[in-house]
């Protein structure tokens, strides 16, 4: 969510004043570890049918990044290493990435990141397409740092919770809750606004070392979810936030080089974010548009998978499309891409989305960051997001579309162009939407705000995070919970016969 400008500027003059008579000034980076091999920020992701991709970071470049890995935790007999082992300009750490290949799928493996100072971990490996087992993801955006330089608050500031020495796993409601429920689902979508690093100085004592605390916050942010996301893969595109080094528009030019531009997005994900699968369908035209779709895709920005009987798509709702509001020009000012050709990302789009064949993965996702569909003030609402993307969305009868930026939970029904699918929830032709942000972060919840044609939930009075099981080729169950209890908010099911094999409206 982009911060209103002027209320911006007043925070940074307030708390220019107010740092002044604060002791203890200066950016809380996480302490070092003497073993400089020590992996930290570890995470992982689907980056190919049936191979999984490690990325860690460490405080010191790595020749030859490798992992151990096996189906025992006490027999790691298979060893994969790469030369991947990048940083850039203000950051302390290296980003490193390894892809584990040849897995088999849907079993557990164990891993250890090949370091004098490490751990086993495990994952699940990826489901191959079209196996219909059940499962479930969470949808999690818009998630934010705890601790010394976040909150967990209402967007009332006088409601902001600054507790800062408690242990921020075990305090962020939603990390919480995503660790004491791990065995319940297997992938998690983080389409935008990870650390909240650019909103630095709405701490005083980040004031005068803005450099060093934009990326304190990122090492604090990573390190926080380390526990999850090395566990299960997290599969993230951009968001606003990670676009420049503060929101401020048309300012990026007095950012250090390294924070604009998308720098620590890419370099964290660059190289564990998939292309395109290739197709397992039987049609050859569909495994023309999937090897289309591979080409034109372009990781960590834009790029498609497969798990089981899904087809997930993600998107860069930031730059990258006609008036893309993060773009050279945009309307945030935030002067980030284009990361590919023009009208690369809409024809990858197009080309990925008619190659899914529903006789193999019957639901198609698709996330991306800013919502079209939301409840609130104009602003909410990505009108060129939606002249972009919603008539393919559309078009190629995609099942349900997550978005975040808005910090709350909303669900709406099947709608296309502002008008709602007169089958609701029971075979309509139009997708259904949901917007997933009100997980938490430093800037507080969204107020629902007015309501807007077709939303049936809405909810920001905690954080909270939506969830997709996937039960059968015919029925979607989706849910929004409550971090801190896990109470079920919101259930509702979208029921889908899936019988035509390629859907074109
Ligand atoms: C080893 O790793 C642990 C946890 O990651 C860290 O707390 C500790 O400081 C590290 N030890 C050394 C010697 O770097
Ligand atoms: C370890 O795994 C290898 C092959 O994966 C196997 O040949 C070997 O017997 C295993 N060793 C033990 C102790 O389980
Ligand atoms: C951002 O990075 C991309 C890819 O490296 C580059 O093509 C683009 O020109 C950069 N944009 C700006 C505004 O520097
Ligand atoms: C979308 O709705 C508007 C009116 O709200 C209408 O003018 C326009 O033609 C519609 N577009 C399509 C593609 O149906
Ligand atoms: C919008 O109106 C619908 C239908 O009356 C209702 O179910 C929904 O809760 C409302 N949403 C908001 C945000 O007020
Ligand atoms: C938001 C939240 O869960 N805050 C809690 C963080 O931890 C302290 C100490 O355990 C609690 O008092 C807060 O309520």
């Amino acid at each position: 969510m982009v911060m209103d400008h002027y209320r911006n500027r007043n925070i940074v003059l307030t708390w220019a004043l107010l740092a002044a008579a604060v002791s203890a000034i200066g950016a809380s980076y996480p302490t070092r570890p003497q073993d400089l091999t020590t992996p930290v920020q570890q995470r992982i992701a689907i980056s190919a049918p049936h191979a999984v991709s490690i990325g860690w970071n460490t405080y010191q470049k790595l020749d030859r990044p490798c992992v151990n890995y096996g189906t025992t935790a006490t027999n790691l007999t298979k060893q994969t290493c790469s030369s991947n082992s990048i940083t850039y300009p203000t950051s302390r750490t290296y980003s490193n990435a390894v892809t584990l290949t040849d897995l088999s799928a849907a079993t557990t493996y164990y891993y250890k990141i090949v370091s004098t100072n490490s751990t086993v971990d495990h994952f699940f490996s990826p489901r191959v397409a079209g196996d219909c087992s059940s499962f479930t993801m969470n949808t999690i955006i818009d998630l934010g740092v705890y601790g010394v330089d976040g909150y967990t608050i209402d967007m009332d500031e006088t409601k902001r919770d600054i507790i800062p020495n408690i242990q921020p796993s075990l305090n962020h409601t939603t990390i919480g809750r995503l660790a004491t429920t791990i065995n319940d689902y297997e992938v998690i979508l983080h389409p935008g606004d990870f650390a909240y690093a650019d909103d630095w100085y709405l701490k005083p004592k980040n004031i005068f070392d803005g450099q060093n605390a934009y990326e304190a916050i990122i090492e604090q942010f990573y390190d926080q979810l380390a526990p999850i996301a090395a566990r299960k893969p997290y599969m993230a595109s951009p968001g606003n936030h990670e676009a420049a080094c503060q929101e401020l528009p048309h300012t990026t030019e007095l950012c250090p080089e390294g924070q604009k531009n998308f720098t620590d997005f890419m370099n964290r994900f660059g190289a564990t974010m998939p292309f395109a699968f290739s197709s397992t369908s039987s049609d050859e035209t569909a495994r023309v548009d999937a090897n289309i779709a591979k080409q034109l895709s372009n990781p960590p920005f834009w790029y498609s998978f497969e798990y089981g009987m899904v087809h997930v798509t993600m998107l860069d709702t930031e730059t990258d499309f006609p008036s893309a509001p993060d773009g050279p020009g945009g309307s945030a000012g935030l002067n980030g891409g284009p990361f590919g050709a023009p009208n690369q990302q809409l024809d990858f789009l197009a080309a990925d989305l008619a190659s899914v064949d529903r006789g193999v993965t019957p639901w198609v996702v698709v996330a991306g960051h800013r919502p079209w569909y939301s409840t609130g003030d104009t602003g909410s609402r990505c009108a060129p997001c939606q002249a972009a993307f919603e008539p393919l969305l559309y078009k190629y009868g995609v099942d349900i579309a997550v978005f975040g930026h808005v910090h709350n939970s909303q669900r709406f029904l099947p709608l296309y162009n502002g008008t709602v699918d007169p089958k609701g929830m029971s075979n309509p032709v139009a997708p259904m939407y949901i917007v997933s942000g009100g997980t938490g972060n430093i800037e507080g919840l969204s107020k629902v705000g007015s309501n807007y044609t077709g939303n049936v939930f809405a909810y920001a009075e905690d954080f909270s995070y939506g969830q997709l099981e996937f039960v059968d080729r015919e029925r979607l169950k989706v849910r929004f919970l409550r971090s801190e209890t896990g109470e079920v908010l919101d259930e509702s099911l979208l029921v889908k016969d899936h019988t035509e094999r390629f859907i074109r409206h």
